[in-house]
């Protein structure tokens, strides 16, 4: 009952469906976790907060080539795109913005201090270097010193057991070229090894409407490695190193010449650098993590072949957590954060520091399973923050049925840049009347969810506010001032999976939004209703599966409303022998026209074809 309660649980949490394949239904029996929730392992099916899970499997049925493509097939996520692929990308968790969510790769921080407010850049994150994404949705990723919108836990591809070498090759529509090669020693007396080669180009499409002169196609170019080495484990112990690189290259339109004149000749070149270090120790009853990290990215724009503007940031992060099973019912979790995170733009240079430490006690007994979490931070230029989190979930007189609720707090610390700008030659009153301090949010959200039958559900209705937010001063442009009151969302995310049939299901979700500022204006580019249904058919030889979206309801920057649009993907694939996969996949298969964001293009229908070659 347990193994079918898990997967049915992560088939929900996915929200599109996971076909039952007889090559599968081993693995299902060890039980999912997931880590995004409290940062230890801990069972999907008893968590209160909300999930969203992407496995290999479903990564490599979807077939998108970056991460925004593969979360906009979730619930409660919705995405923009400034172009094509590669272009600046909005990720909104529950309509926040994307610099309100924390996004960590094998644990590293990969958000990019040298951006106004330490924005990741989701866009350069290629699929094929996934094997999992987990998304915390909402105010209750506090363990992570996340904000209002929620956690992103990335984690990178691994080799299995044997040695293995794995080639993904891709060509479509707009001049896309895909290559990830994948090769693993296997496990080892000396270790475990994996290396990572993906690259991406991308001839694309002229990006802007108003481009009608020099009207360039807007492209795209990504090369990402990554290396890990896991050494042979000691008496519980093990250490993983890992080191990856992202260098990517995108056109875009609309940039400024050194005579402020606009020009669409314009280069947007992002580089980033991370290492890390991973020691864990694990017993029967406990687990420990000491990590350290450092991730460096630089920035430069390029208007007309010369480089304007460049910058650089970083990020370092030293971890210790350690979480233990107390009793028959008790789990406690302690760790500590240290943080340096700084920026260099060539004039100013600004770096600071944030310790934390967390706690979070759970207690499981007869089904009801509660857990209280505290966080306090202390920075180098807010002061202190204290944050906390209450969840609950209860089984119901209803056969099946859970109950589920939790409360937390967050904040955003104002970034270096941010601070630095305030404090620089450019700004002025009322922008430097008084330091900017944390950003403030809090939220709670209550649902049922009923996980036992052929129809699994999920229904979840949050309500979230932001204080004392901080924006770029567009009245006086003076600076980076707060805005007093609270911005509100609420919505309800419901979404449903049906095992029809062994090899087949269907699944979908539905989400409302109200996304306000503190003057209650719908907040832009919010979708207020976003309904995805979809079909899943294998059987372990082919697969097949079809995704529609429809998503209504939105403003631009201005107020005015946008066209409600549906979007329709589609993919397919196909065993040829045991090493070799062929598979066909169309984006946009009705090849419709839409606004994603007011003044540009959005990609129309392109098609894809791929062999894998498993070795
Ligand atoms: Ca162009
Ligand atoms: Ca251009």
């Amino acid at each position: 009952m347990q193994t079918r309660l898990s997967h049915v649980i992560s088939r929900i949490t996915v929200g599109v469906s996971i076909a039952v394949n007889p090559i599968a239904t081993l693995a299902e029996t060890i039980e999912e976790t997931v880590i995004v929730a409290d940062r230890v392992d801990t069972s999907s099916q008893s968590l209160a907060v909300s999930v969203n899970v992407i496995d290999r499997e479903l990564i490599e049925t979807l077939g998108s080539a970056t991460l925004p493509q593969l979360l906009k097939t979730q619930v409660g996520i919705s995405t923009t795109q400034t172009g094509g692929l590669g272009a600046v990308s909005g990720i909104r968790v529950r309509g926040q913005d994307g610099f309100r969510t924390k996004v960590l790769l094998d644990g590293v921080d990969i958000s990019d201090p040298s951006s106004p407010q330490i924005a990741p850049r989701m866009e350069h994150v290629l699929s094929g270097s996934l094997d999992r994404i987990e998304v915390l949705r909402g105010t209750q990723g506090l363990l992570w010193g996340a904000d209002a919108g929620g956690v992103i836990s990335l984690t990178s591809r691994s080799g299995s057991a044997e040695a293995s070498l794995d080639i993904d090759v891709e060509r479509g529509g707009y001049g896309f070229e895909s290559e990830t090669l994948t090769g693993s020693s296997g496990e080892t007396s000396m270790g475990e090894a994996t290396l990572l080669i993906n690259k991406v180009a991308l001839d694309g499409f002229n990006a802007r409407l108003d481009d009608t002169v020099l009207a360039d196609r807007d492209g795209y170019d990504n090369d990402s490695y990554h290396l890990s080495y896991t050494l042979p484990e000691w008496q519980g112990w093990s250490a993983t190193l890992i080191a990856r690189e992202i260098d990517a290259q995108t056109d875009y339109d609309l940039c400024y010449t050194a005579a402020f004149g606009i020009s669409n000749d314009c280069i947007d070149d992002y580089k980033n650098d991370s290492q890390a270090v991973v020691i864990d120790h694990s017993d029967d009853s406990s687990h420990t993590r000491i990590s350290w990290s450092e991730s460096t990215s630089e920035r430069a724009y390029a208007t007309d072949g010369a480089v304007g503007f460049s910058t650089q940031g970083h990020n370092d992060q030293l971890t210790a957590m350690h979480s233990r099973q107390v009793g028959e019912s008790y789990r406690v979790t302690v760790g500590v954060d240290l943080d340096e995170q700084g920026y260099d733009d060539g004039f100013d240079q600004r770096s600071r520091d944030n310790k934390a430490a967390y706690a979070n006690l759970r207690r499981e007994s007869n089904g009801l399973i509660v857990s209280g979490g505290i966080r306090i931070d202390d920075n180098d230029d807010f002061g202190k923050h204290t944050s906390w989190r209450l969840t609950a979930l209860t089984p119901t007189a209803l056969e099946g049925v859970a109950a589920k609720v939790a409360v937390g707090t967050g904040f955003r610390a104002p970034s270096p840049y941010e601070i630095g700008y305030n404090t620089g030659p450019w700004a002025f009153s009322p922008a430097t009347d008084s330091p900017l301090k944390e950003e403030k949010s809090k939220g709670w959200e209550i649902g049922l969810r009923d996980v036992t039958g052929a129809v699994t559900w999920d229904l979840t209705y949050f309500n979230q506010q932001i204080t004392d937010a901080i924006i770029f001063d567009l009245v006086n442009y003076s600076g980076y001032v707060q805005i007093a009151g609270e911005s509100e969302s609420t919505g309800i995310e419901a979404s449903v999976d049906w095992q029809f049939a062994e090899r087949l299901s269907f699944g979908g979700f539905v989400s409302q939004l109200d996304a306000a500022d503190s003057q209650g204006t719908q907040l832009p580019y919010r979708p207020e209703l976003t309904l995805q249904l979809n079909g899943r058919y294998s059987d372990g030889d082919s697969s097949w599966m079809l995704i529609a979206r429809h998503t209504a309801d939105r403003v631009d920057e201005f107020g005015s409303a946008l066209s409600d649009y549906t979007v329709m993907d589609a993919t397919f694939s196909r065993k040829v022998t045991d090493s070799i996969d062929l598979s066909v996949r169309a984006e946009n298969l009705t090849n419709k026209a839409y606004t994603d964001i007011a003044g540009y293009r959005s990609p129309r229908r392109a098609l894809y074809v791929g062999i894998k070659l498993a070795i």
